[in-house]
């Protein structure tokens, strides 16, 4: 298992401080979004929201592992990974808020956030492979939950990545439960990492509260993976919270789970005491950093609440590059029945 923090000092980790303060400013900018955007959902201002809170060093770490062309294939809970990525974070409040994901220009390669369990799989693969088929040098970081093992999906994904050594990792955030399911319940293998061998592919565990540990394990399996040799990463973490706004974990698991004491403990605590014991961070700057986060998540919010609302008729705009005749007709219905009565109103 790959263990940083918890085992060596920083000089022993091969980053420098700089890395590890850029991995701790990310870090801190996740925590407060998720926080905010609890605060936002719970307000009424935008609908359900699933945090990530817990998940932060997987997330940041991965990111930071990543190269600027590789191609993100995010989850719903991915909201750490893609901020960190350079995702505006204006961009996932208003898809939160009904509107079309990615309202703005940034050129951050990175799918739809995937809501349908295990189906951004296969997509990796494909993208993985495309990038071979192109002569292209970038390879895909895939993620998905400990659920999602249980799905078809996930054994075509990693099934075709194997067979045509696609550039890509697979990268699982077991985070003890799917909603309600525990991991025990999940499946009788003895780690998800396991599963990779009925693949021909390599499989890894990384403890997924240590920053610094998944992105070595990333940086590694991003290597592989352009190398034509497709990895499976499960880095074990924990949801501190809800699975989403609509959910109450108490009906389902105590305060004190059956997991280890480092996989409950709160990541960003962790890494922040690291840092302050390797003498690379004081008061000051990260008071800064989260000052410097909260001033981000003001602007997020004026430029959200600042676009214009998205037109009903958008709902014909982002699944076919070329409608299809029966939906033109819908449109076109559409549209005449909005210049006789005027613009249909959503209801919040
Ligand atoms: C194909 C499909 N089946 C069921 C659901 C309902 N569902 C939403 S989240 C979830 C659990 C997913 O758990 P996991 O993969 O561990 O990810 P986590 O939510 O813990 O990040 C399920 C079953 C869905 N979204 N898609």
């Amino acid at each position: 298992m790959h263990r940083l923090i918890a085992e060596r000092g920083l000089d022993d980790t091969g980053f420098t401080a700089d890395d590890a303060r850029a991995v701790l400013r990310d870090m801190i900018r996740a925590r407060r979004f998720d926080e905010r955007a609890l605060a936002l959902q719970r307000r009424g201002w935008m609908s359900g929201y699933p945090p990530f809170r817990g998940q932060e060093a997987a997330q940041i770490g991965a990111a930071h592992a990543m190269r600027e062309d590789d191609v993100l294939l995010p989850t719903y809970r991915s909201n750490a990974l893609q901020i960190a990525r350079g995702v505006p974070p204006s961009d996932i409040f208003l898809f939160r808020r009904g509107y079309a994901e990615y309202e703005s220009d940034h050129d951050v390669p990175v799918f739809p956030q995937a809501v349908p369990i295990a189906s951004q799989l296969p997509h990796a693969a494909g993208v993985g492979m495309a990038a071979t088929y192109r002569d292209d040098d970038y390879a895909a970081l895939v993620c998905f939950g400990d659920g999602a093992t249980s799905e078809g999906d996930f054994h075509e994904g990693l099934n075709f990545a194997g067979v045509f050594d696609a550039p890509v990792v697979f990268f699982c955030e077991n985070n003890g439960y799917a909603i309600s399911l525990p991991r025990e319940r999940q499946t009788a293998s003895d780690s998800i990492a396991a599963k990779a061998d009925a693949y021909g592919i390599e499989g890894m565990q990384v403890d997924g509260n240590d920053p610094l540990a998944v992105r070595e394990a990333v940086e590694e399996g991003l290597k592989k993976a352009r190398d034509g040799e497709p990895v499976l990463i499960e880095a074990l973490t924990y949801r501190q919270g809800p699975h989403t706004t609509a959910d109450d974990p108490s009906r389902y698991r105590d305060d004190d789970p059956d997991l280890p004491e480092w996989r409950v403990r709160d990541p960003l605590e962790r890494f922040e005491e690291f840092c302050r014991e390797q003498g690379i961070v004081d008061d000051e700057l990260v008071e800064s950093m989260y000052e410097d986060a909260d001033e981000e998540l003001r602007e997020a919010v004026e430029t959200a609440e600042a676009t214009p609302e998205p037109g009903p008729d958008e709902l014909f705009d982002y699944i076919y590059e070329e409608l299809p005749t029966e939906l033109e007709q819908q449109r076109s219905e559409y549209t005449a029945f909005v210049d006789e009565h005027g613009p249909f109103e959503l209801e919040r």
